[in-house]
């Protein structure tokens, strides 16, 4: 198991669809666990010893509101944590990537941008950090970005024709 991700609630579920189907493109193995810093506190303690001792190298933390379920992730690892901010509230998200993005000096949070977009990087962020030993996966987030590229230019030539 190389990536572990907690989502603050079954509400979030939807923000990570994207971010696993990379990491199954990727074929990287991964843990997914509803769990909140506020209102499962113990269980989430209890996830990141437990997915320490399956040897996560890294963690990603999805949530919304008050979000310090990421803090409170890098508070208890060593391990890189990503934090992806939600806008499931009033405030569209801006709560909580404060909440995440504003971590006090010592306990880094890579905080990505709100919603689905920032759980697809949070995934490709993870993959780049495995990468740093894994040359396999190095090859596959070139063709990713090839890919990419690609995509964009068949997009342009369709928009040329159009116009
Ligand atoms: C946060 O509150 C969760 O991460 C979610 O984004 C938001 C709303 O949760 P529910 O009330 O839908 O469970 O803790």
């Amino acid at each position: 198991m190389k990536i572990a991700i907690f989502i603050g609630s079954d509400s979030d579920h939807g923000v990570v669809k994207d971010a696993l189907a990379i990491l199954k493109e990727f074929k990287v193995s991964f843990g997914l666990e509803v769990t909140s810093a506020h209102r499962s506190p113990a269980r989430t303690f209890k996830l990141i010893k437990d997915y320490e001792e399956k040897g996560v190298e890294v963690f990603i933390a999805v949530a919304g509101k008050a979000a310090h379920l990421a803090g409170i992730v890098a508070a208890h690892t060593v391990k890189p944590v990503i934090g992806v901010p939600v806008e499931s509230s009033s405030l569209d998200g801006l709560d909580a990537l404060l909440s995440t993005v504003q971590m006090p000096k010592g306990v880094p949070v890579a905080t990505m941008a709100l919603g689905k977009t920032g759980a697809a990087n949070a995934a490709l962020l993870a993959i780049q950090i495995l990468s740093l030993k894994d040359s396999s996966l190095v090859t596959k987030l070139k063709e990713y970005r090839e890919k990419m590229a690609a995509q964009i230019e068949a997009k342009s030539k369709k928009i040329q024709q159009k116009s």
